[in-house]
């Protein structure tokens, strides 16, 4: 922070910075595997930040959460147990907890910072901790998936940039993990980076799930406090069969406006649609 400004400088996007303007530090810390910042701004509400780079903004968090948790979710037809790895501000949770389908949600997350101060700071995010149906485990994601086995009917890795303890969430092996996690017919969604900025990555990644995934497609989201504006996820379905492009289950509009504030079917289906530069992923 310099100046009343937090600046997001990294060499994972040289030569450009998003910055926000600081109203006030609401806490700093050092956590055991990061360095974790909460701020005040004057316009997108509370800030996250994680090792100086932003995990989310309470005015545009929606944005994210709910296209990398509604793409996988509505790509099954009866998601009824679910896991989220990563995601410790909880707004995945609270995404995942909207489909009343779902029986049980597990968390993920390494870092028991996150979530202790996302309930005191971020508190619409975290507000489906004390839900029923989810139960919440404090370890490494990657760690995590090696026990289990033909388990999950949907998986959401809602992880940081691969540079810091969610490197490993960006592996092929950890895809791998994914897959054997997953039952017949199960749904991952991960996030996957920016199309202006990580093309090379995107393109390693998605030939690397397609060598384990019958169907996978990257599909993306605008998010103005995100690097460059956009992100996206990797959709994968362990099944050969189905168009992940096309909802799996019909909502009517009504109930989608009262559920959503930026997913929609249509959405889902133009989420899929790839500018010309970046059509070799399609
Ligand atoms: N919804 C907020 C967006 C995030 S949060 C990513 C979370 O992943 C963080 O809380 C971090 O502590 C957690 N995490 C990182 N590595 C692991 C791991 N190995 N196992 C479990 N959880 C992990 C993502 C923001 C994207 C930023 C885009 N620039």
């Amino acid at each position: 922070i310099k100046d009343g400004w937090f600046h997001e400088i990294s060499e994972m996007w040289p030569g450009q910075a998003m910055t926000l303007k600081v109203k006030k530090v609401l806490h700093h810390e050092k956590s055991q595997y990061q360095d974790v910042l909460i701020f005040e701004s004057t316009d997108y509400g509370n800030v996250l930040v994680l090792d100086n780079v932003v995990q989310c903004t309470e005015r545009d968090e929606f944005a994210y959460q709910e296209m990398i948790t509604h793409l996988a979710m509505n790509s099954h037809l009866s998601p009824k147990k679910v896991l989220v790895i990563g995601g410790g501000d909880g707004g995945v949770l609270r995404e995942v907890v909207k489909h009343e389908c779902v029986e049980k949600v597990v968390l993920c997350e390494i870092d028991e910072a996150v979530i202790r101060l996302s309930k005191q700071y971020l508190p619409d995010m975290s507000a489906s901790y004390s839900h029923p149906k989810v139960e919440v485990v404090v370890g490494d994601g990657f760690k995590f998936l090696q026990d289990y086995q033909n388990e999950f009917d949907v998986i959401i890795t809602d992880s940081s940039d691969p540079e810091g303890p969610a490197e490993s969430l960006f592996q092929k092996r950890y895809f791998e993990l994914l897959f054997d996690a997953l039952k017949e017919g199960g749904v991952v969604s991960t996030q996957a980076g920016s199309l202006w900025l990580d093309l090379p990555l995107i393109t390693e990644l998605k030939a690397h799930c397609k060598e384990i995934f019958p169907t996978v497609h990257y599909a993306y989201t605008t998010i103005p406090t995100y690097p460059s504006g956009q992100i996206g996820f990797m959709v994968c379905k362990k099944d050969a069969n189905h168009n992940i492009k096309e909802p799996a289950r019909f909502i009517p509009a009504q109930e989608e406006k009262q559920l959503f504030r930026y997913y929609s079917a249509a959405l889902h289906r133009a989420s899929f649609v790839l500018p010309t530069f970046a059509a070799a992923l399609e």
